[in-house]
């Protein structure tokens, strides 16, 4: 009936308690590798290559053809995680090439039906992730540049591309999203990406997060529109800004709402594999990303491109090695924590911990004292976290002063542990 109809439309998701739990897991962990990798990856030129060189279809899909990562070991991924002090791991699934990087039972054009390789990496990755302790979150493109039910290019009207057969599609995208969700072992979110393509399309979130939800309800939805979180959603994405920033130009919109966050970025300046691109962030640079993100409430997803042969570059491993030295040594600053109330200041930002303050100093410059603005609990005690030696400190009505001119500095970051009351 009419009222059947509108009440289900009108029904606002409600988080199950395990979704809730899970959310609080997710905030604690602070950092992710993002991994994008697919048949594009052989060429060389980023992800979005068929699009920019203009590639037709049926020509790119031959790259299916000599895809064949004999040197992938799903072991190596994760401990390489591991080892940076990650503690989750995002993956393509399927890109807006449209080719699946799994086995799935709906389309052809999949990586054990439509490769020399044979087999499912997404498979073994999940398994790995498991015996490691690694949490497993899918990327999903909404987009898809190549099925003739998505209809590319084609106008939107009253919600559905003019050519296409948009039912099929959705129907498509939720057999793929059940594969995903219950063949592969403890996957814990699904990343949504495209919609931005066809911002006026009607998706159809409501049965796509509802069927999400139904099969696992503490699976972790978000999805990079760059909007105001939609109904049905976990969590906040923001893509290659910090939350509140917009460098991007693309979170011009993205208001930052009460559901956790995540920003993502690029270790050089791509997200698929690029030969050409040497343009490495500096273990610094990241770690002050991280650092920023943590003191805004926010995870951390870095991003790396895999080669076509299934290993990661020596320049991915060197600066992740000193991330994960630096994380083994100042985690504690970072992992379950949140963001702090006070604002981020000229020196740096907080992180927050209970009652700990954890007062990141990243500016590099010399300072005799940072002034903390508007601290409305009592310091006990400050300390070098480095070292644990006591930190001079003076508390008064409109703030805290600290007292650095004594402390031995660090030029990536002078981390002061405050204990509070
Ligand atoms: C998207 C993808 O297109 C890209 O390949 C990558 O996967 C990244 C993580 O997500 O990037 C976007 C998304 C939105 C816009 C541009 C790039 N946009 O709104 O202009």
């Amino acid at each position: 009936s009419m009222l059947a109809c509108s009440l289900k439309a009108n029904a606002q998701y409600v988080p199950s308690a395990d979704n809730l739990a899970h959310r609080q897991q997710f905030q604690d962990m602070k950092f992710g590798l993002f991994i994008h990798w697919g048949i594009y990856s052989e060429l060389g030129a980023g992800e979005w290559v068929m699009n920019q060189k203009n590639i037709p279809y049926n020509n790119y899909k031959r790259l299916a053809d000599f895809f064949n990562p004999q040197a992938f070991n799903a072991h190596e991924w994760v401990m390489f995680a591991k080892r940076a002090g990650m503690k989750y791991i995002t993956i393509t699934s399927r890109h807006h090439d449209g080719f699946s990087m799994f086995g799935t039972k709906v389309s052809p054009y999949n990586i054990v039906d439509a490769t020399p390789y044979h087999k499912d990496p997404l498979m073994e990755l999940a398994q790995e992730c498991q015996k490691e302790g690694i949490d497993l979150h899918f990327y999903y493109s909404l987009l898809d540049w190549g099925r003739p039910d998505y209809g590319y290019g084609s106008p939107i009207v009253n919600g559905k591309p003019a050519k296409g057969d948009w039912d099929s599609y959705i129907n498509f995208m939720k057999a793929q999203l059940t594969e995903l969700i219950t063949k592969y072992p403890g996957v814990k979110g699904i990343w949504f990406d495209g919609n931005w393509e066809r911002a006026n399309a009607n998706w159809h979130y409501d049965e796509i997060y509802g069927l999400i939800h139904k099969l696992n309800p503490a699976i972790m939805v978000g999805n990079n529109h760059h909007l105001a979180p939609k109904d049905g959603e976990d969590f906040q994405m923001f893509e290659k800004d910090l939350p509140g920033g917009n460098t991007s130009g693309f979170s011009g919109q993205s208001k930052i709402g009460a559901l956790p966050l995540e920003t993502c970025e690029t270790i050089n300046n791509s997200w698929g594999f690029n030969i050409t691109d040497r343009s490495f962030k500096s273990s610094k640079q990241i770690i002050h990303y991280l650092v920023n993100a943590a003191g805004r409430n926010a995870n951390f997803l870095l991003n790396i491109g895999p080669m076509p042969n299934g290993k990661i570059q020596p320049e991915f491993t060197d600066t992740l090695a000193i991330i994960g030295q630096w994380m083994q040594k100042y985690g504690e600053s970072i992992y379950g924590t949140r963001g702090s109330s006070i604002a981020p200041q000229p020196w740096g930002i907080i992180t927050q911990k209970n009652k700990t303050l954890y007062v990141h100093v990243t500016d590099g410059a010399k300072h005799d004292y940072i002034f903390i603005p508007g601290l409305s609990v009592k310091v006990t005690k400050a300390n070098l976290l480095a070292d644990g030696s006591a930190v001079k400190f003076k508390q008064q009505p409109e703030g805290l002063f600290v007292y650095l001119n004594n402390v031995s500095t660090d030029p990536v970051d002078t981390i002061i542990q405050l204990t509070t009351n």
